[in-house]
């Protein structure tokens, strides 16, 4: 049977590799897309795919009332939509940014007569169109112009709606692209430690993957100590112990010739956590570092 399901049409200006990723899905599920990307050549591909091609900004976001943004960075959106009547707009934009400009975008756009959401993507291209690859997007702001447009924005990827405070898809975002890179430091230090030895890094990798699936008990463990500020009850691993027990990793690391630098930062934190209260905190777990974090 045919689908005669009506498509939204919509505007997406920004044609990187995350843009044409999103571009590819929605004209391969049938919506009409208009694009704009600074350097027209690379709108080409799209043209050939269907899309109608803008030779300017303006004239991209007059042609429908939902607009998709995926610029390279704030200053980016602000330059390319500068001057533009956005009177009656449902703009998206999927552009990474930190919630300080989220919510300066917000503002921005309201002023301009737009609804606005700001967005989040936690995915790469190749995740774009693949639903099996789990990537999905943070949203943040209106939540009519969200409920509006749902169906056409979980087209590329799943779609999570984080609230209406404009900063809070960067927010999460940021959150979880920083435990990133935090698990990155740790495993590229564990591979620096047995460099040159007689240890495959292949032989180390699944012994990594299952010690980190293993630990990740602290994501949740940590989530409670900060809703109930109880760090103490039920400790399994005392911070006394734990600080003791570093030592160990900051020597090995000088055997081995291996900066500590990346493991360095958490270590003192803890360090510092006992150091202020020893009878106290000595018998925490290590979440209450985490509420010496905030300036
Ligand atoms: N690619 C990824 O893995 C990540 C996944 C998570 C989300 N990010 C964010 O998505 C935004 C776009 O990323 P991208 O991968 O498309 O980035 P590029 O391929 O570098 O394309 C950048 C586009 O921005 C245009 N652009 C840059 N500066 C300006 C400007 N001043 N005025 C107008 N357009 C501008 C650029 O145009 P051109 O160089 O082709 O002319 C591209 O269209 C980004 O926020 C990621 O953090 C991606």
């Amino acid at each position: 049977m045919t689908d005669t399901t009506p498509r939204t049409a919509l505007t997406l200006l920004g044609l990187g590799d995350m843009g044409t990723a999103l571009a590819r899905t929605w004209l391969a599920a049938g919506h009409r897309l208009t694009v704009w990307n600074r350097t027209a050549a690379k709108a080409g591909p799209l043209a050939a795919l269907g899309a109608a091609v803008a030779a300017t900004p303006a004239e991209a976001v007059a042609a429908n009332r939902l607009v998709v943004v995926c610029l390279l960075d704030d200053a980016s959106v602000g330059s390319a939509l500068d001057g533009i009547d956005l009177t009656g707009k449902d703009l998206v934009n999927l552009t990474t940014g930190t919630p300080a400009e989220g919510r300066a975008r917000a503002t921005w756009a309201k002023e301009r007569g737009a609804r606005f959401v700001d967005a989040g993507i936690m995915a790469t291209p190749s995740m774009i169109g693949a639903p099996e690859a789990g990537g999905y997007v943070f949203y943040s702001g209106s939540r009519g112009l969200f409920d509006t447009h749902r169906a056409v924005l979980e087209v590329p990827a799943g779609a999570r709606f984080t609230g209406e405070d404009p900063g809070h898809a960067a927010l999460h975002d940021v959150a979880l692209l920083s435990a990133m890179y935090g698990l990155f430091a740790g495993v590229s230090h564990a591979y620096a430690l047995i460099e040159g030895e007689d240890i495959s890094p292949k032989d180390l990798a699944p012994l990594l993957s299952e010690w980190l699936g293993a630990m990740g008990f602290f994501v949740g463990n940590a989530a409670e100590r900060l809703s109930s500020r109880d760090f103490t009850t039920g400790v399994v691993s005392n911070l006394a112990m734990q600080v003791a027990a570093t030592g160990t990793l900051v020597r090995t690391a000088q055997e081995q010739g291996v900066s500590a630098e990346l493991i360095s930062p958490y270590l003192e934190l803890m360090a510092r956590r006992l150091a202020a209260d020893p009878a106290a905190h000595g018998v925490e777990d290590t979440a209450g570092a985490i509420t010496l974090l905030r300036r």
